[in-house]
């Protein structure tokens, strides 16, 4: 069997990386449809070297199609996405839009693969700072058992889209050439706030919007995305998580600095070793005495999640510290997308 696949985002930083993971995946493709904004309606882009005109989406562009990938904001996905489900095509949505809904499973398929056959015509994909993360909390959390999780990211600015790239090369330019940027940015730290900061040579403590009790939303998804995916439950008790996100001006890939404790009093450095390089999608990267850890500039272009700087709480049994590094737009995006469509098509749940 052959499936009909639309890309709806398709010129955006994800959706040209879905592109491309289509062309390489399992996924038997009969043809493709690229969707985005009116703007865009008319551009050529390719698909295994053939040229596939970008159209405008409208709600009547889901018919016929089988299997939609979507990143064109969250907006986007509650407006056109429950279209798609109407003529029978099933969405795998990389927005924030649907995550939280009950009846849509929230999948990182090395993790919660099982999850996609409950959907009702929508799957999630998660926010990349919680897929990576999961990827890496999951095996040891199996093995040892997880209790408790303080996480801090080191964020690029490619997960706030191609205006947010584009502001921080500006201002790159700028400041080597000496002008002053302080008053310049108007997309970072999000468009949906009033006031805008540089990020170039700074630091924004701000992903996203503000909870009114002083958590990002971005900081509000690493907490609650996590407990679904690992606990199935939202708002479960049996892990404590809490984050605090931060954006800095790096391109591609996003770094996190995870403390966790475990059941297991006992588990040492080279039992979470073991695990971690059993698992299927993560690589370890974990030799302090070679100066080996992962970094943004070695994970670009990968699939995989890194993991290093592994080592023990000096007072705390049971506890750890660990650095994790992925492509944000990849394995945080549009990788984990198309692998959820594999596993999709691969075992019939459609
Ligand atoms: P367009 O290029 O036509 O604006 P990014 O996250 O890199 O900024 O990309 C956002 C993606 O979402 C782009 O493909 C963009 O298309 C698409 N998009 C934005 N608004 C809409 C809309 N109203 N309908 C469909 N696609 C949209
Ligand atoms: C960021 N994590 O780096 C965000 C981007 O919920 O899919 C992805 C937002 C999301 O800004």
């Amino acid at each position: 069997k052959e499936f009909t696949v639309a890309i709806l985002g398709a010129t955006g930083l994800v959706g040209q990386r879905m592109i491309k993971q289509l062309e390489q995946s399992t996924v038997p493709v009969k043809k493709v449809k690229f969707l985005a904004s009116k703007r865009s309606a008319g551009k050529k882009l390719k698909f295994h070297n053939q040229e596939v005109e970008v159209e405008e989406t409208k709600p009547e562009s889901f018919s016929g199609v089988d299997i939609v990938l979507s990143s064109a904001g969250g907006a986007v996905s509650k407006k056109f996405l429950p279209e798609a489900v109407k003529r029978g095509s099933v969405c795998i949505d990389n927005t924030s839009a649907f995550r939280m809904d009950p009846d849509v499973p929230l999948v990182v398929p090395e993790v919660n693969g099982e999850e996609i056959k409950n959907h009702h015509g929508i799957i999630a994909n998660p926010n990349c700072s919680t897929i990576q993360m999961v990827m890496a909390l999951k095996p040891m959390m199996d093995k040892f058992g997880l209790k408790r999780v303080i996480v801090s990211t080191y964020q690029a600015a490619s997960g706030a889209g191609h205006a947010a790239l584009e502001e921080l090369f500006k201002e790159a330019k700028d400041y080597m050439a000496g002008r002053d940027i302080k008053e310049d940015a108007q997309v970072l730290p999000t468009a949906g706030d009033k006031k805008h900061y540089p990020l170039a040579f700074n630091l924004l403590p701000q992903i996203d919007v503000f909870e009114d009790d002083g958590y990002s939303h971005e900081e509000w998804k690493m907490i609650h995305e996590t407990k679904k995916i690992l606990l199935n439950d939202m708002d479960a008790a049996d892990i404590k998580v809490t984050a605090t996100c931060v954006r800095v001006p790096v391109e591609i890939a996003h770094g996190e600095s995870v403390y966790f404790e475990l059941a297991d009093k006992n588990a040492t450095v080279s039992d979470l070793e073991k695990v971690l390089k059993d698992f299927p999608g993560v690589q370890v990267q974990n030799d302090f005495r070679k100066q080996e850890y992962p970094q943004p500039l070695n994970a670009v272009g990968s699939n995989d999640t890194f993991v290093g700087r592994i080592r023990p709480d000096l007072e705390t049994a049971g506890a750890f510290n660990m650095w994790v590094v992925a492509d944000n737009l990849l394995k945080g995006a549009a990788g984990n997308t198309v692998q959820i469509a594999e596993k999709l098509v691969a075992n019939d749940w459609l």
